[in-house]
């Protein structure tokens, strides 16, 4: 068959399979830490129901770290995916466009091996500036779509496995087919590379590795910025709580023997102090020292079962974030507080004035702001 159309020529070096190759070398790892770190952002923040009690409280930093590299490696991928896709372009224009069955099929899983990673890599980063342009909902679209891109980059990797292995290394057989005269033109696109890589990832991961926050340039929070020298995603007058009245707050404690508490009673109790990070979805993260009652200690006192699962409420009444859940093993936790002070100071109702949770290795969107009630999950 003959092309209606003359499919063009490219003239151009490095659109090979060895650049492909190399490239993929460093975009398959990404793309690994950011699916894995992807899945338990998912499973922290919606276990299934075997897995919600067994959800461990320690490190108290592994949250930070997971979901910092989540963000970290999805936004490296990012230069990684634009060049391997410059590298492959020219396959668009192949002709005949369809060879075979085989041929049909394998086009299609890498367009939606395209398709998907791009959708990931964009809808990630306008997340991380909190930024919906769309009309469905980010966290299980994102998420669905991470398995169809997993699957996809599988079937990938395994039908490209003989060229993968020919170009994998510069003295592979395979490799011989190719102009040597590419290779200095291959390095000094791979150090190019590596330096967009390297910008990228250093003028935003301060935002979650804190010693690097002074190279931040892109990313949507500095960690410093904010009441308190802590960022806020919500304040209290987007979420409808305004200032809480000192007199007027109630916290209710519902278990075999329920109790409520005026603010005064709860500076009362016995108040500990710990160091922890509020690790956001979003990628930012900030340890700040809190000060506050022991979830534990209130528990107990209203006679909850050890093992319970318990549940915490917002006096905030509409918006996602409103009410969270937690294991017996947070709840437990010695470091687990409902929260009156930050850094020294009382909470500024933007933090949760006058309480909120904090607990140790758990998502940003879980330490419940304004909270007013704690009860037991039937
Ligand atoms: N009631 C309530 N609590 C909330 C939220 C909210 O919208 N409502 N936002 C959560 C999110 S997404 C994060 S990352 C943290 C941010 O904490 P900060 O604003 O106190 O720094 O609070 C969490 N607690
Ligand atoms: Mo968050």
């Amino acid at each position: 068959m003959k092309p209606r159309v003359t499919p063009p020529v490219f003239k151009g070096g490095l659109h090979d399979a060895r650049t492909a190759t190399v490239i993929g070398r460093w975009l398959g790892p990404a793309f690994a830490v950011c699916f894995l770190t992807g899945l338990v952002s998912h499973f922290m923040q919606h276990p299934p129901g075997w897995l919600a009690d067994d959800l461990p409280s320690r490190p108290v930093w592994g949250y930070r770290l997971t979901q910092g590299l989540h963000v970290a490696s999805g936004i490296a991928a990012i230069p990684l995916l634009l060049a391997k896709l410059w590298t492959v372009y020219p396959r668009l224009f192949e002709w005949p466009a369809l060879r075979s069955v085989r041929h049909a099929l394998e086009r299609l899983s890498v367009a939606v091996l395209v398709a998907g990673a791009v959708f990931e890599l964009a809808t990630g980063l306008l997340n991380t500036a909190q930024w919906y342009p769309w009309p469905f909902s980010f966290v299980p679209v994102h998420y669905a779509v991470g398995w169809l891109v997993v699957g996809a980059l599988l079937l990938h990797i395994a039908v490209k496995s003989p060229e993968i292995r020919a170009h994998w290394t510069r003295r592979s057989p395979g490799t011989l087919a190719l102009p040597a005269v590419d290779e200095p033109d291959r390095r000094s696109l791979l150090a190019a590379l590596t330096a967009a890589v390297g910008a990228v990832t250093l003028t935003t991961v301060g935002q979650s590795f804190t010693p690097l926050k002074g190279f931040i340039l892109f990313a949507p929070r500095h960690p410093d910025k904010g009441p308190q020298t802590l960022p806020v995603n919500r304040t209290a007058a987007a979420a409808g709580v305004g200032r809480i009245a000192h007199e007027e707050y109630r916290l209710t404690v519902a278990g075999p023997r329920p109790y409520t508490l005026t603010l005064d009673e709860l500076r009362a109790l016995p108040q500990h102090e710990v160091e922890l990070p509020i690790a956001c979805v979003e990628g930012w993260s900030r340890s700040a020292r809190w000060t506050g009652v022991r979830v534990a200690d209130l528990l107990e006192r209203a006679g909850v079962p050890e093992q319970a699962r318990v549940r915490v409420v917002s006096l905030q009444l509409r918006g996602g974030y409103r009410v969270s859940e937690m294991g017996h093993r947070h709840a437990r936790d010695p470091l687990t507080l409902l929260a009156l002070r930050l850094n020294g100071e009382e909470l500024d109702p933007d933090h949760g004035y006058p309480a909120r949770l904090i607990a140790p290795d758990r998502p940003g969107v879980l330490q419940t702001k304004w909270v007013g009630r704690l009860e037991v999950v039937a």
